[in-house]
């Protein structure tokens, strides 16, 4: 990073790197992008499914490696593809992208490694709710050292910076305004309240829209408030979401919240050393807590079982008023019954 670049991301907490992805590498991933499309669209509503973070129901495609999920809170739909790096070899070009990593290492020391990748799609009406910024959860904070320190090598070190989550957004063609960019509030990361505002982008005093062209960056911290401006084009908005920390640091994603990102056989055996050393071994479903064979049948048990709790407790109300209408009656024989009973 030079000092432009530091000057601007301690500043407002993001920075926009113009061409991070050459030409070539972002018309494949579009088109891949492009081909997947109708596939998650049609499935993402199918079996089989899971309920991860949030309550968030995601879609587990067993050829692909990917889970789905909508959000259409704000009218248009979104759909998140979690884990898509599995999707396609196309999408390899994102797992040690040297000019990336060359920002990543910079902004966040240790062992790195990929604790979410995401593929958005945003139709027209959408936006991502406002999130982040002020007073947050530790993994996501902002740090400026500014000091020598050692590194996961026990080498003495200059660091400027020593976060945890950075992510990465990266354009797979040009990102004007009306099209739903990423939109941020520059130097939320540093702030010391939550915010009071509402989570429409519109709605929070300060927001800036930043319009990119295919093939730019935008790195930020975690703990920058952010969301996505509106769609308010038939054009679907497609970009790619990564977030990269120390190893140790735990994903975020509603697929596999507290836990690393799910990595299949067929990826792991195209990636060299150097991608291996960015993701977890691969991993089945099963580890992740999802077995797809199991999910029609534990939801059917638990939709018999909460039936079964609410026609006993219609019986037991109806005991109850049964029970309540004897003692009425007997109230006043209770002497009688007392002297006969000795
Ligand atoms: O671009 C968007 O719509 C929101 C992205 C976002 O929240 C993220 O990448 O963390």
């Amino acid at each position: 990073m030079n000092n432009e670049e530091k000057y601007q991301f301690d500043l407002n907490g993001y920075v926009h790197v113009k061409g991070v992805l050459d030409a070539q590498a972002v018309a494949k991933c579009l088109a891949a992008a492009d081909r997947m499309e109708e596939r998650v669209a049609s499935t993402i509503d199918e079996e089989p499914h899971f309920v991860g973070h949030f309550g968030i129901r995601l879609h587990y495609d067993q050829q692909l490696g990917t889970c789905s999920y909508k959000i259409g809170h704000s009218g248009g739909l979104q759909y998140v593809v979690d884990d898509f790096l599995n999707a396609d070899p196309v999408f390899d070009v994102f797992v040690n992208h040297a000019p990336t990593m060359a920002y990543v290492r910079e902004l966040t020391m240790g062992p790195v490694r990929i604790n979410s990748s995401e593929l958005r799609y945003r139709h027209r009406g959408n936006f991502t709710a406002t999130h982040m910024g002020g007073p947050i959860d530790a993994r996501n904070e902002y740090r400026f050292v500014g000091a020598r320190m050692l590194d996961a090598d026990s080498r003495v070190t200059w660091r400027d910076f020593e976060m945890l989550n950075v992510r990465v957004l990266y354009a797979l063609h040009d990102l004007p305004e009306e099209n739903g960019p990423l939109c941020v509030v520059p130097g939320s990361h540093k702030a010391n309240f939550p915010s009071p505002y509402d989570v429409d982008p519109r709605q929070e005093p300060g927001m800036v829209v930043l319009p990119m062209k295919a093939g730019d960056a935008l790195f930020f911290t975690e703990n920058l408030r952010h969301g996505g401006f509106p769609n308010v084009l038939e054009k679907v908005r497609k970009t790619v979401h990564l977030c990269f920390a120390p190893a140790w640091v735990a994903s975020q994603s509603p697929a596999h919240w507290n836990g690393l990102v799910h990595v299949t056989d067929a990826a792991w055996s195209r990636y060299d050393e150097g991608q291996r050393a960015l993701l977890p071994p691969p991993s089945s479903w099963r580890e992740h807590g999802f077995n797809p064979e199991m999910s029609d049948s534990v939801l059917q048990t638990v939709q018999r079982l909460q039936q079964e709790v609410a026609n006993l407790t219609e019986v037991n109300a109806q005991l109850n008023a049964r029970l309540s209408l004897w003692k009425a009656m007997l109230g006043p024989l209770r002497p009688l019954i007392r002297r006969l009973t000795g």
